[in-house]
């Protein structure tokens, strides 16, 4: 029987264990900032929300095991390939790694991997394994072939040329990749490949390509139990139907794509019923779940009745939200949303192309509030043509709002030939800002800059923590914030 092995990640088998980047750790601008914006300028470690409710790094049961790993494992297993799955290069057991040694073809998927992981993935597989097919696919792989193919990329929003691109290729053959798969699913192809033998060549494959259909590539009781986790994610529609000035996913995808209501519910139940280990929290991690507003209402309904109730969380956009749909979300088991927010300054948000009313802001948050459902509102500071005047609107539309945890994003990615007729704000005052923000809006809660709410969320519920827990947590850390900001801070 041919034997593959799947390698889903190359690092942060828990989020515990990426130290969840904060403030101060993973801005070199806010680091230097350090005396401007704290009181205590010799601060080095700054708290992160997780750290308040796990005590070991390696805490086991936060271990997150990559959707990627195991729809590739299932899906190879179906087609009748002896599979093994690594979730994580850096945490491989003895026994992943003697299958590796064994194995006639490793498919490493770079979802998760960022360009600067891929030839430490490779020198991993190839360290154990110099003979076997090396196959390399996933999200990375797909933005770099259409780097160099010339289209669509979000490496080129970052200033990233097709000639790097083509570079870093060579570099990714001579390191020992046989197969490069450019695609937002690949997984025929690869299967494909594998049928036919034969030496390697490099694919790109189509950018159209959408979420998975078949149900029984998330099911969970395939895998061996150590990797059943109390959290998963899944994907039923990818793309989004907007066009925010700021986003990358934009670039991504040539068309939307969704799965019908009936594919995305079956998807939830192979999510929640098919494995051994009880699921406690599944995450949507679609890219706008309720647009279009019928489906996810549909969706929600068919959850309820076929008994999948399941606590689970996701991206909203404001705008369309009313009392049914979260009433339906609440009763399939939503416990939380995160939406972007971005700015209370409806000038800022039309150039952002986030173009919803002020109204429509607070009736939406308020909707989902009142039927018990958490809202962690994503904000932009410093984006094209922010003001002292437009970070007040933002204070002020958080103070009437009201959402029940808010992070602030700092603007960053400024690279050659960013769309727009405004300048964005200085970095460093930008930093300021935000400081100036956290410490001047008294009753919002926030969490870290760069610490995905919703990321936490997700891991602590897997273990059960009452979502009330996170929030008081959430509200506690908020504080501690704000009292490590210097009351002058000014921009
Ligand atoms: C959920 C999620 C997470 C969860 C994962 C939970 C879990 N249990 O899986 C958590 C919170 C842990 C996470 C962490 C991080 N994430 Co994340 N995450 C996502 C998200 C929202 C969905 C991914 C997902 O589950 N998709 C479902 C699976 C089934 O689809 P998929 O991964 O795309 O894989 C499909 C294809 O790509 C293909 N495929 C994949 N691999 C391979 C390999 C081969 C050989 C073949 C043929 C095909 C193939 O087949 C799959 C099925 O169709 C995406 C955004 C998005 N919408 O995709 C970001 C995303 C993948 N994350 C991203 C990032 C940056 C991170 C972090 C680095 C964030 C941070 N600063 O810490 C960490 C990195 C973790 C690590 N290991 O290093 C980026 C990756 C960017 C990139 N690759 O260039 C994304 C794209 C978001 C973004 N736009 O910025 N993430
Ligand atoms: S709504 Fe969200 S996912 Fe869609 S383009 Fe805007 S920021 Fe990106």
């Amino acid at each position: 029987m041919t034997k593959a092995t799947v390698v889903a990640a190359r690092s942060h088998q828990s989020l515990a264990e990426s130290g969840v980047p904060s403030w101060m750790l993973a801005a070199p601008d806010a680091l230097r900032l350090r005396s401007r914006l704290l009181e205590d300028a010799s601060t080095s470690r700054c708290p992160s929300l997780l750290d308040r409710f796990v005590l070991s790094a390696d805490d086991r049961r936060l271990r997150q095991v990559y959707a990627a790993g195991i729809v590739l494992f299932n899906f190879l297993r179906k087609h009748g390939l002896e599979v093994h799955l690594i979730n994580t290069a850096e945490h491989a057991t003895e026994e992943e790694l003697a299958h590796l040694r064994e194995s006639d073809h490793v498919l490493v998927s770079t979802s998760h991997a960022l360009p600067a992981d891929l030839i430490p993935l490779l020198e991993f597989v190839r360290r154990h394994n110099g003979t076997a097919r090396v196959f390399m696919g996933g999200w990375t792989m797909f933005n770099l072939l259409s780097l160099v193919h010339g289209k669509a990329s979000s490496l080129r929003e970052f200033g990233l040329s097709p000639r790097w691109g083509q570079a870093l290729l060579e570099k990714l053959r001579k390191a020992g990749a046989d197969v490069i798969i450019g695609s937002r699913r690949g997984l025929d192809t690869a299967l494909e490949l594998i049928r036919q033998g034969g030496s390697g060549q490099v694919i790109f494959d189509d950018a159209d390509a959408g979420p998975l259909s078949d149900p029984e590539l998330f099911e969970m009781s395939s895998l061996p139990e150590y990797l059943q986790t109390g959290s998963s994610a899944i994907v039923t529609g990818v793309g989004c139907p907007f066009d925010c000035r700021f986003c990358t996913y934009k670039v991504l995808f040539e068309r939307l794509h969704y799965l019908s209501v009936d594919e995305a519910v079956a998807v939830v139940e192979a999510m929640v019923r098919r494995r051994s280990v009880p699921l406690h929290h599944l995450r949507f991690a679609d890219e706008v779940l309720n647009y279009p507003y019928g489906r996810l209402l549909e969706i929600c309904r068919a959850m309820v009745d076929r008994g999948l109730v399941v606590d689970w969380s996701g991206f909203l956009r404001l705008g369309n939200v009313d009392d049914r749909l979260a009433r339906a979300m609440r009763e399939s088991g939503c416990s939380m949303v995160s939406i972007g927010l971005e700015s209370g300054d409806v000038d800022m948000r039309t150039y952002m192309r986030k173009d919803f009313s002020q109204q429509a802001a607070l009736d939406g948050i308020a909707t989902l509030r009142r039927h018990g459902i958490i809202v962690a509102a994503s904000l932009l500071v410093g984006y094209h043509g922010e003001t002292p005047e437009s970070i007040d609107n933002t204070r002020r539309l958080l103070q009437a709002a009201r959402p029940d945890v808010a992070r602030i994003n700092v603007f960053s990615a400024q690279p050659p030939g960013t769309p727009g007729d405004r300048a964005p704000m200085d970095r460093d005052r930008a930093w300021a800002a935000a400081a100036w923000l956290l410490k001047n809006t008294p009753d919002q809660v926030f969490v870290t800059p760069f610490e995905s709410f919703l990321d936490v969320f997700s891991a602590l519920r897997a273990l059960q923590v009452p979502a009330g827990d996170i929030l008081a947590g959430a509200a506690e850390h908020s504080r501690e914030w704000k009292r490590m900001i210097r009351d002058d801070v000014s921009f």
